[in-house]
């Protein structure tokens, strides 16, 4: 080969490593912008798992619904959801069964209202991955709380299914006498509401707080929504701001 097409062939060969290393700077460019512009958007950690729970009236669905608006308005990504879940499949078996439209056997009801949750722990998890922080409106704790309030239902069976879902990084309980809670309205028509039934599930809920492996904070829901809302927004700053950099965990594992 003559020494001018070897001078050719050195420089075709050193301008396309150029390039590829140009074309290199620019994606790593491009990522590092990516990173910069999702972590300025959002945390660059995960989302935390906060779940409200409680006897009926206690005003959760108004919180969580208040908290997920404030966490947005502060620009904490936030999203709310609530158990059971009524729109899936799983979730009308459920509601036809607490609208008294069906009957089921107390350990079928049980085993769906857990399948419900699991249902969706896929979303969940990808959720908190992606940095959105989960207002739950009730959870397993409800799960147990109420079937165990049945005769015959042991709390550990009724902890079974639900052992290994992702795990709360906050449980707020908002806690109502159960006289205040009979003051704030009639309950309706569904099953379980009744002040009987009510009081036994406050006292398997007790038993349930007290497991220390959990953040459990106990709000007085006798307080006004404002100061309320102000409360339970402390706590969950503070737990997603700890979650952050943390993994999900299992429940009662
Ligand atoms: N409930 C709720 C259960 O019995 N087990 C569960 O696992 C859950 C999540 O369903 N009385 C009961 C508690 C309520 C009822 O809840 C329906 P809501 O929040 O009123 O839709
Ligand atoms: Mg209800």
């Amino acid at each position: 080969m003559s020494t001018w097409l070897k001078k050719c062939a050195g420089l075709k060969l050193f301008t396309s490593r150029c390039s590829y290393f140009a074309q290199h700077i620019k994606q790593q460019a491009v990522h590092q912008a990516g990173i910069l512009l999702s972590c300025s958007k959002m945390s660059c950690g995960r989302g935390a798992l906060i779940v409200l729970e409680g006897v009926d009236k206690a005003g959760k669905t108004t919180q969580c619904k208040k908290l997920v608006q404030a966490l947005i308005a502060s620009g904490r990504p936030a999203e709310m959801m609530r158990f059971p879940d009524r729109t899936t499949k799983i979730g009308q078996l459920i509601s036809a069964y607490l609208e008294k439209k069906s009957n089921l056997e107390d350990q079928t009801v049980h085993l769906l209202f857990s399948a419900n949750r699991w249902e969706l722990v896929p979303e969940m998890r990808e959720k908190l991955e992606r940095g959105i922080s989960l207002v739950v409106d009730r959870y397993a704790f409800s799960g147990v709380a109420f079937t165990s309030a049945k005769p015959g239902f042991s709390l550990e069976w009724c902890m079974n299914p639900d052992v290994g879902l992702p795990k709360p990084d906050l449980v707020l309980f908002l806690q109502l006498h159960p006289t205040a809670a009979s003051q704030r309205g009639q309950f309706g028509a569904e099953r379980y509401e009744t002040s009987d039934f009510q009081r036994v599930v406050m006292q398997r809920f007790e038993h349930l707080m007290k497991d220390p492996s959990l953040n459990w904070q106990v709000i007085d829901a006798a307080k006004s929504i404002e100061e309320l809302h102000a409360e339970i927004k402390t706590h969950s700053e503070t737990a997603i701001a700890m979650a952050e950099n943390q993994p999900i965990g299992e429940l009662w594992k």
